[in-house]
């Protein structure tokens, strides 16, 4: 059966070739899509292409493009190979696209994820041309069933001038009644409070809307998300969330912490879903999630009873997963709720709920400032996601990574962080496969020894622990957060100089 079953519609359906005319050198495009998931799979192509032959002609040919998080190579790479991007935000994961970015050809705008729908309404970023939003199905009046994610979709529909839709059926039709689209956003000073109460509260409303006369293009498709595979967790990765798991077992007998927890929330990549693995291992239950990305580690948690229930924008799961998930869809109903971001992300839910953030992050400095986005301090990786969105508010927040990278040529605790996304003030734990260093309370030189001693790998301990020792000494009327400023940098400088730290 159709999933267009608005007759007014229906006559609006072209190829995605035709649908990608509507877009114009020089235009703002925003496209729906995080983290792998819910983004078109059709236009961007077609678009691309089009740039090509532009290209060709010896004519520019260049958007600027927005979305709400990482989408896949049928998208952010496509463009960036068409070199058609002149401008992106607010986050992205693709090599193709992450090499235009690093060699200048695209300007980077690496923003915090609950910003980036309200800095758009506020006409931060400037008039948005034209929105392409992929959905599950549009129903008999015109609304929109989102698939499987939510992300800035809604703000996305709202300003756009002109809008297309890609109506995937890959998406199960049950989708229906897995989101809540929070229509009550206001700009200052019109604001009102925001009254989610608890994690699978709805604010909102199950459906997208959009202006039907916005819509110049319809283009159906049947394609798959993105689906990574997940690394098995490994000794390391397993090491660290058995530290951290500890660590929360410690916090609940100290009465800091219910039984059940509070809400979680688990960044992207392979640490944060072996994290997720050992919980389903535990002792713990009737967990909840409020978090911004569901990968495969909190299904299973769901699947083991574990976890009661998740608040989230999008999934990223594995290829099996995903079509596992596809099939059972309805066992889940109730039990998963997806949002926009600005509210999976939003500071004052994750206040108030009292989130437990866990995060990865690239190095930590020993006084606790958190590099999460940067090589060397020059080349983006990623972005800064909803990292700080949920560090700076959660009740507990936890950064993890491996001590060494490389090959051990790179310690991930260096004297200075080569870029600060968190500074010393938002991180409260950090976490290697050595140990765990719980900073809350702690002056910045206990927290460096704290750092050194608890997460540093024993090959850098003692250089370490030598940097602060003479900072200290040099710096008689500097004993706050001492530095030797001529040397502060120079463990990046080895690397690039020799190949090692
Ligand atoms: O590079 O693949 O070329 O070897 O960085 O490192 O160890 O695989 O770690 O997958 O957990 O990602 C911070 C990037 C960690 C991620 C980051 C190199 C390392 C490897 C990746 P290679 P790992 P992970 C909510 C939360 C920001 C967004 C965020 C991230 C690559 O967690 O993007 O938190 N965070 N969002 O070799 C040089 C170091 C290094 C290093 C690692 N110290 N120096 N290179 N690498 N440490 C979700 C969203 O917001 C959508």
């Amino acid at each position: 059966m159709s999933r267009i079953t608005c007759s007014d519609l229906s006559s609006k359906v072209v190829t995605a070739e035709q649908a990608a005319v509507h877009i114009s050198h020089g235009d703002r495009v925003a496209m729906s899509g995080f983290t792998g998931s819910g983004y078109p799979k059709a236009v961007p192509g077609a678009l691309a292409s089009q740039a090509r032959t532009e290209h060709e002609d010896g004519r520019d040919f260049a958007i600027e493009l927005w979305t709400g998080a990482s989408t896949a190579p049928e998208l952010d790479g496509a463009l960036a190979e068409a070199d058609a991007v002149s401008k992106r935000l607010p986050f992205q994961s693709d090599p193709a696209m992450r090499k235009a970015i690093n060699d200048g050809s695209t300007e980077y705008v690496d923003t915090h994820l609950s910003h980036s729908a309200q800095q758009a309404w506020f006409g931060f970023y400037g008039n948005l041309d034209v929105a392409v939003v992929e959905v599950a199905a549009i129903l008999p009046n015109g609304l929109l069933v989102p698939g499987s994610s939510v992300g800035n979709s809604k703000t996305w529909l709202d300003l756009a001038d002109k809008v297309i839709l890609e109506v995937n059926s890959w998406h199960p039709r049950a989708y229906e009644g897995f989101h809540d689209v929070y229509y009550g956003t206001r700009r200052p000073p019109e604001r009102l409070p925001i009254q989610l109460l608890e994690p699978m509260q709805r604010i909102g409303d199950p459906y997208l809307r959009v202006d039907p006369a916005k819509i110049v293009a319809i283009v159906e498709t049947n394609a798959p998300d993105r689906n990574l595979p997940f690394k098995p967790a490994d000794e390391d990765s397993t090491a660290i969330a058995s530290h951290l798991v500890d660590f929360l077992r410690h916090e609940i007998r100290a009465d800091r912490l219910p039984p059940e927890l509070l809400p979680l929330q688990s960044g992207v990549g392979n640490v944060a879903n072996a994290v997720m693995g050992n919980l389903a291992e535990s002792e713990f239950e009737g967990l909840t999630a409020y978090t911004e990305v569901i990968q495969d580690g909190m299904l299973d948690l769901i699947d083991n009873g574990k976890l009661a229930s998740v608040s989230a924008t999008a999934f990223s799961l594995s290829a099996e997963r995903a079509a596992d998930f596809n099939e059972n869809i309805e066992s889940y109903k109730g039990r998963i709720l997806l949002r926009t971001q600005e509210m999976s992300n939003h500071p004052e839910a994750i206040r108030r709920l009292g989130v437990i953030a866990i995060n990865g992050m690239v190095e930590a400095d020993i006084y606790g400032n958190v590099n999460s986005t940067h090589v060397m301090g020059s080349s983006i990786i990623n972005g800064i996601g909803g990292s700080g969105d949920f560090a700076r508010n959660a009740y507990l927040n936890f950064f993890v990574s491996n001590s060494l990278a490389k090959d051990g040529a790179i310690s991930s605790v260096v004297p200075f962080a080569s870029h600060i996304d968190h500074t010393e003030h938002d991180t409260q734990i950090l976490v290697t496969e050595q140990g765990l260093a719980d900073l809350r309370g702690l002056s910045p030189v206990a927290r460096a020894r704290t750092i050194i001693a608890n997460c540093a790998h024993p090959d850098y301990r003692d250089r370490l622990g030598d940097y602060l020792d003479r900072a200290i000494a040099a710096n008689p009327h500097g004993r706050h957060t001492p530095h030797l400023l001529g040397e502060a940098l120079s463990w990046h400088g080895n690397f690039q100089a020799t190949g090692r730290m």
